[in-house]
């Protein structure tokens, strides 16, 4: 190091370039709670520019120095303005074909002028930045964030100025200890792909909060607690008219925790109502929509308020064929709409946290929701700093999205083989899921054990609900073992078939053995909602998948890059026959 210091050109030498940037880290201990609240935002038209070779990172382009010491100009090989502009949020690669395959860092980078109206904090959230962000503003490094799909939050108030420039460097790169890690069955958009706001907030205010219902209160107490950003004795107000509370809540070094005694209408998939709830603290005030509702499991049946229920569900990727995973909000309830509509109940949100704003307009809606982290097949178990990304992306789920009502289900994965070091791994989130949250249910989509065919998954003992994935009659065209597997399964929760189905190509007919036909797939969701129904211990399902979705590892004439699973065609305009099996399914549940 010492030596490439004294070398004419360090950053070309130097490959621990990223260290000194990584070290900004940012978690979920930087949240602060930002639904309800004003923001600004700063989407739009930012300069953009695909950084292959991280030269950004390396020669410190962030400094924007263009004279030596003796005031002399040098060559820059960057030119932030003149770069051409894409829109954010969005993913690169939808935004042009040349960027359709890209994986690498890109950099974003926009100006805004902020001038200060009497608030003592400024905040800078960045929705989601898929897989790192490199966060600087005016030419400094103000936090490097990991993970895909979960939000970042920066204090900017010592930094921000009049006029401001923001730059976030993407690195989308799939690694062995990522989570996810190098190989998933979706696509690896890239990109700047959620909000990107500013907060201002006063001296002391309200980092997090959580309000819902004490389990097993009979639907009679509801708890509330208050973090502040300072560890101070004050005062908070809790306001929710039309319950008649106003109740104040004493804060004892930055926390406060009441038990408040009231009867709300209960939140549900039939009924969503959702109350206004302000709560304030000295000059802060958050108010937003919150529902109540109490999810339990019970022997192998899960009950949502005290009545059985069975989850009506579909999986759903977020993504659309013209944005990617930026979706837009009316894609969004486009999609809960076409839920509705085939009269679920439920929805798994796979495989990792959608934007926040699918849960807000699922309690809005009716809608059940199971959110999962990317803890998706071959993950390295063995690695620590993988477990602690693992964590921090489902606290920092946990965190967002903890007063949505609908949100029932936290997973912490998806089709991990059952080793040990998977066990403990995933013992470990599951575990922490429960520590932050003990109001939900904690669940993880698992395998069958396919030696013994049955249902053998040693994580089930952390799990409040068994998740199983199974795809008999497609990729084991022996349908037979699944009833098989069934009988041969000891059971003492509930199950939810977290996956089940089989590729059809819209349109595509003949019988009921030819292969990506509508008809087969419609054939063999016939034989597994049968199967399904007999089954005892099978509280919910969330068959593979709302509508077909890219994928770069299919690639037969018909499949061509996207997976076929959906019971909607790509573009959602063509509903296959099998929508219409499990439309009447859950009509007659
Ligand atoms: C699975 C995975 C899902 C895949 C699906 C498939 O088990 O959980 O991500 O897309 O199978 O189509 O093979």
């Amino acid at each position: 190091m010492e030596d490439q210091k004294s070398n004419y050109q360090e950053n070309i030498h130097n490959e621990e370039f990223k260290l000194k940037y990584t070290k900004a880290n940012i978690t979920y201990e930087d949240m602060i709670y930002d639904s309800g609240r004003e923001k600004e935002s700063l989407n739009g038209y930012w300069n953009f520019c695909i950084d292959q070779y991280d030269t950004f990172l390396r020669a410190e382009w962030y400094k924007e120095e263009s004279r030596d010491d003796k005031g002399r100009d040098f060559p820059l090989d960057y030119d932030f303005e003149d770069w051409e502009k894409v829109f954010v949020p969005s993913c690169w690669n939808t935004e042009k074909p040349e960027y359709f395959y890209y994986e690498g860092s890109a950099i974003y980078t926009r100006t805004f002028k902020y001038i200060n109206r009497g608030e003592k904090k400024v905040f800078l959230k960045c929705g989601a930045a898929n897989y790192e962000a490199y966060i600087f503003l005016n030419k400094e490094i103000i936090g490097y964030h990991k993970g895909g799909s979960t939000p970042m939050f920066l204090d900017i108030t010592h930094r921000v100025q009049m006029y401001n420039r923001v730059t976030i460097v993407v690195n989308s790169t799939r690694r062995k200890n990522q989570v996810p890690a190098n190989n998933t069955d979706w696509y690896n958009y890239g990109g700047l792909y959620r909000d990107v706001e500013i907060i201002r907030l006063p001296e002391v205010f309200i980092k997090n909060f959580n309000i819902s219902l004490v389990n097993g209160s009979n639907f009679k107490d509801i708890k509330i607690k208050i973090q502040l950003n300072f560890k101070i004795n004050c005062e908070a107000t809790l306001k929710i008219p039309e319950l008649g509370i106003k109740n104040i809540i004493s804060i004892k070094e930055g926390k406060g925790y009441e038990i408040i005694q009231s009867q709300p209408k209960l939140w549900s998939p039939e009924d969503p109502k959702l109350y206004r709830v302000e709560v304030s603290c000295q000059h802060d005030v958050i108010k937003e929509n919150i529902g109540f509702r109490e999810i339990q499991v019970k022997g192998t049946d899960i009950y949502l308020n005290g009545k059985e229920i069975f989850l009506k569900g579909i999986s759903c990727h977020e993504e659309s064929v013209v944005n990617g995973k930026a979706i837009k909000e009316e894609e969004i309830i486009e999609n809960l709409k076409l839920a509705k509509e085939m009269n679920c109940n439920y929805m798994r949100l796979a495989h990792y946290p959608h934007t926040e704003k699918t849960a807000k307009i699922a309690d809005e809606m009716g809608i059940m929701l199971w959110e999962e982290i990317p803890v998706y097949w071959a993950i390295d178990f063995d690695n620590p700093v993988t477990l602690m990304d693992a964590q921090n992306q489902l606290k920092e789920l946990i965190t967002r999205d903890s007063n949505r009502a609908s949100v029932i289900i936290w997973s912490v994965g998806n089709e991990n083989a059952d080793t040990n070091s998977r066990l403990d791994f995933m013992r470990n989130l599951a575990i922490t899921a429960k520590e932050e949250d003990p109001t939900r249910l904690v669940s993880a989509a698992c395998l069958v054990d396919h030696v013994e065919n049955k249902i053998d998954d040693r994580l089930a003992d952390y799990l409040d609900i068994l998740g199983i994935n199974e795809y008999y009659g497609w990729y084991d065209p022996d349908f037979e073992k699944l009833p098989s597997c069934f009988i041969n399964s000891n059971i003492t929760k509930p199950v939810i078939i977290s996956e089940f189905g089989a590729d059809a190509c819209a349109g595509y007919r003949g019988t009921y053995d030819d292969l990506f036909t509508e008809d087969m797939q419609e054939d063999i969701y016939k034989k597994q909602i049968k199967t399904i129904s007999g089954v005892k211990y099978i509280k919910g399902i969330s068959p593979w998948i709302l509508y077909d979705f890219r994928c770069p590892r299919r690639h037969n004439k018909i499949q061509r890059g996207y997976n076929l699973k959906g019971l909607f065609s790509r573009d959602k305009k063509q509903k296959k026959l099998a929508y219409y099996v499990i439309q009447q399914f859950y009509a007659n549940k």
